[in-house]
């Protein structure tokens, strides 16, 4: 891997990708035969059984936009895919969305069991926390700037984020949501957390007020279209290129963009919301290219 990063949105995906990978892969290294093997091994099932890494990656654009060295922030921005993944497991349980299939491979669950695909997704979800305040960071980040990422972390994936978004999706199962709720819901159980990545970019690029803003309005605008390309890749997807089920959500009785407003509605709006992020970032210049890159990525990719 080279130090700068390409400019092509794929090779540039991948790059970052391999990138956060490496760290993660790293993670496991010490864990391997102790007493907690089976945990360790449920964790790292998860976590490295592919997936886009989309929350990181966006952070690693962030810091670039601030004329930050992305690589030299990962093990502050892994913390962001060691929570996804603990949603993810969760998810998929049983008692949750009881799906058996994720990225391509049976679900932690159906492997290790509820009673550890449980553990695995807390402890995923409190290492997240175990690594942001590791003293071995003290040199890179202030005390100051990881309490503000330690904060921003907690409340996008607390109860006023994605576990509270999550909460509301299983409330509202078959029942009719108008739009301002359809998108108050996804603001929290999508949205927050990579609204987190960018926020999370922001402080550790020490990024300036009116930056940081940009960064924020951005990454609110992403998070809502990652949310309506999801719905409408369970609409139209492949079920062998998303790696699980598709057309799930209607049998689900979930409420989606496509099925409040029909396929072409949501597609305009996932539009509307890269327009929105576009603008917002607009202010960055040639700093933003991979920001810009993402964002159509996100409204057009196929998993
Ligand atoms: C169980 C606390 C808890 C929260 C679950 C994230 C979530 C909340 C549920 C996942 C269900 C889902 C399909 C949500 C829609 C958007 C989403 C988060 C999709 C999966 O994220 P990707 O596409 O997945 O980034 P990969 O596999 O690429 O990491």
């Amino acid at each position: 891997m080279t130090d700068l990063p390409p400019v092509a949105v794929e090779a540039y995906l991948n790059w970052c990708k391999n990138a956060v990978e490496h760290f993660l892969e790293s993670l496991f290294e010490k864990e391997q035969g102790t007493a907690y093997g089976t945990l360790a091994e449920s964790m790292r099932y998860s976590l490295l059984a592919g997936g886009k890494r989309i929350r990181p990656v966006l952070a690693m654009a962030a810091l670039e936009s601030l004329g930050a060295d992305p690589l030299v922030y990962i093990p502050l921005l892994a913390p962001l895919e060691l929570i996804h993944t603990y949603s993810l497991i969760h998810d998929d349980l049983p008692a949750m969305d009881d799906d058996s299939l994720r990225r391509g491979k049976p679900t932690n669950h159906v492997i290790y069991g509820d009673a550890t695909a449980i553990l695995a997704g807390d402890a995923l979800l409190t290492y997240a926390f175990t690594l942001l305040s590791d003293p071995d960071y003290d040199k890179l980040v202030s005390f100051e700037t990881r309490v503000k990422v330690i904060r921003e972390l907690s409340i996008g994936a607390g109860i006023n984020g994605m576990v509270g978004g999550q909460q509301m999706d299983i409330a509202s199962e078959g029942k009719a949501l108008d739009l301002p709720s359809l998108e108050f819901l996804h603001r929290h159980k999508t949205g927050a957390l990579i609204r987190s990545s960018l926020r999370i970019g922001a402080f550790l690029g020490k990024a300036s007020s009116q930056e940081f803003d940009r960064l924020d309005r951005y990454g609110q605008a992403v998070g809502i279209a990652f949310q309506i390309a999801d719905d409408l890749l369970d609409v139209e997807g492949d079920a062998a290129l998303l790696g699980k089920a598709a057309q799930k959500d209607q049998d689900r009785h979930k409420n989606t963009y496509p099925g409040l407003m029909g396929v072409e509605k949501a597609r305009e709006m996932a539009r509307m919301k890269l327009d929105e992020a576009l603008e917002a970032i607009a202010f960055f210049g040639d700093r933003a290219g991979h920001l810009r890159a993402l964002a159509s990525y996100i409204i057009e990719r196929r998993n």
